[in-house]
């Protein structure tokens, strides 16, 4: 059959997404033509990096690391992604072209990736699809199908919908299609229609991680390598080596996704270091590669027991075989000498660590993270003596958060001292537990349409807070965020009344939060206790 893909990247963010591409890997090597549209470089810029530069978070480029030299002059002045690699086309113009590949390549059957932030721009796509042909049956997948599946099969432009991982799921079900059978009660983890009405079949086990293929990925633009990291362009490759987070945070969709397949076994799953490595080098010898990105949740999730053996293996074939600067993202428990050896022995550069908020109090009642901000210091620095660089990633916008917690975070960051730091806004999105929460306290305003009930009218994660707070405006809100780094190199002053109190302490002002942040704990409480 021919298959097409879309990815209805709504922002602009470089980067093969490597669920879609897995997805597509495995259609393919189940015999079926794949076609691609993808809408990331026909935007204007990747608004994400743009806020971010903005606000000074990440850096401008200085110098380049890409095989070909062709944009050499424009990358070694730019700031985060060159704007040379964008096609600036309006929504409509996108649609046009989406409609031509339609004509041009006729497909059977349109899949489609979806995150909640380009959920609303998928659907107008699917709207072309479904013009130009109300019969293509359209499958989706990926973090919010899985997390409201629900919801989300409402959608009249929705044909399937597959809940979790869809390695089995949709070549079985593109079987069926190619045969048109309509058995599709057989199919676990789908979610179809039958007479309009949804139906949803039971769970299958988690996939075994060496089961998965070696990615595909030449349909994709060639721009999804660029990646800039430390004021460095790097031509960059993405890969996975575990799946699955034992946290409970409570605006995580991974968790949400987590808790909703429980009947599927163990979710963290890891994949054989040589299997691993075999695909990482696959890539690496095609497309020249020059350094690697994991998008693992947690990179050194596991037992010291396990580590020890693990690690023997990664470190002989990573090093034999691929030998490339590699970034990570892990929390801080598993930061100690024994891990930071090994990644510092591989040629780990840089970690990425949740720091999340500085007030120790918002950070447990509200996220429902438990680390100690002495218990991050630690670690941070013991990472800095291995001379590994370091992002903190800090949440704002968390609801029943009050002024005094925005200065708890930047005197955190100037406390930790990481090497960069970002921040994002608490999005509230559908499935997790502080999306509940807000909705249930009126802090967001929802959409009633078919296929996004209970969804945010506005979900954002980097570009303005969705979720309303009693204790601080919005536009105030806006002014930290773009100011926050200023505050942490001391460009800016922290207000006075802020300023005694070391982060060290956050965990005592319990006792002194305010009415609005006391309900939303004991929301989130009620909503956390196990059934
Ligand atoms: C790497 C990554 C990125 C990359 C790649 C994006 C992508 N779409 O994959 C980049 C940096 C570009 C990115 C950007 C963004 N991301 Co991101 N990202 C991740 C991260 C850390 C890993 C994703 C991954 O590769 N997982 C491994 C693969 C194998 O799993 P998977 O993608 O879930 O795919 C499996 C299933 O979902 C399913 N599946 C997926 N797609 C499809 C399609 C079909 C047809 C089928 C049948 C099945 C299917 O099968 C796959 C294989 O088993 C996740 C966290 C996470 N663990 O998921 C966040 C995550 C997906 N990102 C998130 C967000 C919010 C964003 C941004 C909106 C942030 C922003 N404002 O810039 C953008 C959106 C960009 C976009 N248009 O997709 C959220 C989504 C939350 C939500 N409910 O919507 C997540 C879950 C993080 C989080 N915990 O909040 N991200
Ligand atoms: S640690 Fe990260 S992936 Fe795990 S539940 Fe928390 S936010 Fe989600």
């Amino acid at each position: 059959m021919k298959i097409l893909a879309i990815y209805p990247n709504a922002n602009g963010s470089g980067r093969i997404p490597t669920g879609l591409a897995i997805i597509m890997t495995v259609l393919q090597n189940a015999g079926h033509e794949l076609g691609l549209f993808d809408t990331t470089f026909l935007q204007e810029s990747n608004s994400d990096d743009d806020t971010r530069i903005r606000a000074n978070f990440v850096k401008g480029v200085e110098s380049i690391l890409v095989p070909d030299s062709a944009l050499s002059s424009e990358l070694s002045t730019c700031d985060g992604m060159p704007a040379i690699m964008y096609e600036s086309l309006s929504e409509e113009e996108i649609c046009e072209r989406l409609l031509a590949k339609l004509k041009q390549f006729n497909p059977d059957v349109v899949i489609m990736s979806i995150v909640e932030d380009n959920y609303k721009w998928a659907d107008s796509l699917l709207h072309v699809v479904k013009t130009y042909n109300s019969s293509i049956p359209v499958i989706v997948g990926g973090p919010t199908p899985s997390a409201a599946p629900d919801v989300l099969i409402e959608n009249p432009r929705i044909d399937f919908l597959v809940q979790g991982e869809g390695e089995e799921v949709v070549v079985e079900l593109c079987d069926l299609i190619e045969r048109n059978s309509g058995a599709f009660e057989s199919v676990r983890n789908l979610w179809y229609k039958v007479n309009g009405q949804a139906c949803n079949n039971t769970l299958r086990q988690f996939l075994d991680m060496d089961a998965v293929p070696v990615q595909n990925v030449e349909l994709w633009d060639r721009r999804h390598f660029y990646k800039p990291y430390d004021g460095v362009l790097y031509w960059t490759g993405y890969f996975e080596m575990s799946r699955g987070c034992p946290y409970q945070c409570t605006y995580c969709v991974n968790h949400t996704i987590k808790r909703s397949l429980k009947a599927s076994g163990n979710y963290f799953r890891r994949k054989s270091p040589r299997l691993a490595i075999e695909e990482i080098k696959y890539h690496k010898d095609k497309y020249d590669l020059k350094r690697i990105i994991f998008c693992d949740d947690n990179f050194l999730l596991m037992s010291e027991q396990k580590f020890i053996q693990w690690s023997e293996e990664f470190k002989d074939a990573w090093m034999t075989e691929i030998n490339l600067p590699y970034w990570i993202a892990t929390s801080v428990e598993f930061i100690n000498p024994r891990t930071l050896q090994l990644l510092v022995d591989t040629g780990c550069d840089g970690i990425g660590l949740g720091v999340e908020a500085g007030g120790e109090w918002l950070r447990q009642n509200i996220l429902k993270r438990r680390q100690a901000n002495k218990y991050m210091k630690n670690a941070f620095d013991m990472i800095h003596d291995y001379g590994i660089r370091t992002t903190a990633n800090i949440m704002m916008g968390i609801p029943g958060e009050c002024e005094e917690d925005i200065f708890e975070s930047v005197k955190l960051i100037q406390y930790i001292q990481p090497k960069s730091f970002s921040v994002s806004l608490v999005a509230p999105y559908i499935g997790t537990e502080i999306h509940r929460a807000v909705v249930k306290l009126g802090l967001i305003d929802v959409l009633d349409k078919p296929g996004f009930k209970g969804m945010s009218t506005d979900v954002s994660f980097r570009q303005h807070s969705t979720i309303r707070n009693s204790n601080i405006t919005l536009e105030r809100l806006a002014e930290l965020y773009d100011s926050f780094s200023d505050y942490v190199s001391g460009k800016l002053q922290i207000p006075e009344k802020y300023r005694e109190r070391l982060p060290l302490q956050g965990d005592r002002r319990g006792k002194d939060r305010n009415e609005a942040s006391l309900i939303v704990a004991d929301t989130i409480n009620r909503l956390t206790k196990p059934e």
